[in-house]
């Protein structure tokens, strides 16, 4: 599965409409993440507090966010374009990329509850493949 023409420009486009809110994105992203897969909190184990909306939950969701901005300006080259982030997933953060998928769908929840009008049935399907995609890409150094 790769990402069309269209696809890409479905994303850039809905992007530009809601990047102003990826903080906000970032934070339900991951505050529905750790409580609805509590299995995903063992890698924030060092955090003080992993409640919804935290300060370390909130500052977390912002950094996630902004790879996932990093995400959308190299489209064209994921693999590439995210060796480093996958790097550090892979060897130093040791997370299971199976964890990946786990965050896509709650970024893509919280996109259909923030912006209900905008995530049309052409926005998500852009989304879904583009977030995966980037899952596969963060997957790239493991083997
Ligand atoms: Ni992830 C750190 C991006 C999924 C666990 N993560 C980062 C950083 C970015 C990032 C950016 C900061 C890097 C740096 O310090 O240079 N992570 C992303 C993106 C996704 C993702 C774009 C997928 C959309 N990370 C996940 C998942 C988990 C995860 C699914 C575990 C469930 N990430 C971490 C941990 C850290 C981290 C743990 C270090 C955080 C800390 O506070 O120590």
């Amino acid at each position: 599965m790769s990402l069309s023409a269209k696809d890409k420009a479905t994303v850039k486009g809905f992007w530009a409409k809601i990047a102003g809110k990826a903080d906000d994105i970032g934070q339900d992203a991951l505050s529905r993440m750790l409580v609805v897969y509590p299995q995903t909190k063992t890698y924030f184990a060092h955090w003080k507090d992993l409640s919804p909306g935290s300060a370390p939950v909130r500052k977390h969701g912002a950094t996630v966010m902004g790879g996932v901005a990093e995400a959308v300006s190299k489209i064209d080259d994921l693999t590439s374009g995210l060796l480093n982030l996958s790097e550090l997933h892979a060897f130093q953060l040791r997370v299971d990329p199976a964890n990946f998928k786990i965050l896509s769908h709650n970024i893509l929840v919280v996109l259909a509850t923030m912006f209900p009008n905008d995530f049309t049935p052409e926005v998500h399907v852009s989304m879904d493949k583009f977030l995966s995609a980037l899952a596969l890409a963060l997957a790239e150094k493991y083997r």
